[in-house]
């Protein structure tokens, strides 16, 4: 599970589009819903763009699936998206808010067309959703 920049700042502000509830409080969510499902979940947060790479290069030799909340750099990064097609393990996309009726800038997603299926609006619950449908995906 990763969580892309500014993500650390959840909870702090702009509540009314992100929710009140902190990085750690939705870390938790995610963890114990892994525990019901029965699967192991790494989460990690970064803001820098080549962490996330690293991360994503080297998430085959143990992870069967990425659950992966860009950030802006959803918008921005055509690395992100060779990193996630050069991998080979499917990928879920997932956004708090939904990114298709905000500004014209987030409507376009650089990854989407490389990841399984995007998951964006359903607040907390997008993440929950994202790790439903990657645990989906695992062989
Ligand atoms: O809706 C999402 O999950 C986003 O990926 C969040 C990104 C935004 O750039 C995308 O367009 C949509 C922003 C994350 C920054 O989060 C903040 C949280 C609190 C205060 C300020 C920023």
């Amino acid at each position: 599970m990763l969580h892309g920049p500014n993500l650390n700042l959840l909870g702090r502000r702009q509540p009314e589009i992100y929710g009140r509830l902190s990085l750690e409080q939705i870390n938790r969510k995610i963890r114990a819903l892994a525990a019901e499902l029965g699967i192991e979940v790494d989460i990690r947060q970064s803001n820098i763009e080549g962490e996330l790479i690293t991360w994503i290069q080297e998430a085959p030799k143990q992870f069967g699936a990425i659950v992966i909340n860009a950030a802006a750099y959803t918008h921005s990064s055509v690395a992100l998206r060779d990193a996630l097609t050069a991998v080979g393990i499917p990928a879920v996309e997932v956004h708090i808010s939904n990114i298709h009726k905000r500004e014209e800038f987030r409507k376009r997603s650089m990854i989407a067309e490389v990841v399984v299926g995007q998951i964006a609006g359903f607040g907390v619950n997008s993440y929950l959703l994202g790790l439903r449908a990657a645990a989906g995906c695992l062989r």
